[in-house]
């Protein structure tokens, strides 16, 4: 069988097959989330601080200067991931709160 463009080269307009070609590029970025942590009246700064380093890959001079925007304001962000990334960062973060029985809270949410 012919191939319907070489058909058409020869003059024949008869319908043929068609081919539907995709427009959308078929990558994607992925969504980013804020992990934030939540001040409270209680976890000790030194723990905030050890959190920011441990799970957020800070220095201490970064650490220190996170923490302080969270105890003034209420709310800081530690770094922005995927949700994936995100979402193993919160549960560490939380887990590791409440085994030092701290009231620490961590979230996320689309930026
Ligand atoms: N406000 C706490 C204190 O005075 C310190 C703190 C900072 C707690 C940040 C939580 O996410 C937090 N000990």
């Amino acid at each position: 069988m012919m191939a319907d463009e070489e058909r058409r080269r020869r003059g024949d307009n008869t319908p043929g097959t068609a081919v539907i070609t995709r427009t959308k590029p078929q990558v994607k970025r992925p969504s980013l989330y804020r992990v934030l942590l939540i001040n409270d009246d209680y976890t000790p700064m030194e723990f905030v601080v050890h959190v920011l380093e441990q799970f957020f890959n800070k220095n201490r001079e970064e650490a220190t200067t996170i923490m302080l925007h969270v105890h003034k304001h209420g709310v800081g962000e530690c770094g922005v991931f995927t949700y994936e990334v995100a979402e193993t960062k919160v549960t560490q973060v939380m887990d590791f709160a409440r085994k030092h029985q701290h009231p620490l809270q961590c979230v996320m949410e689309k930026k």
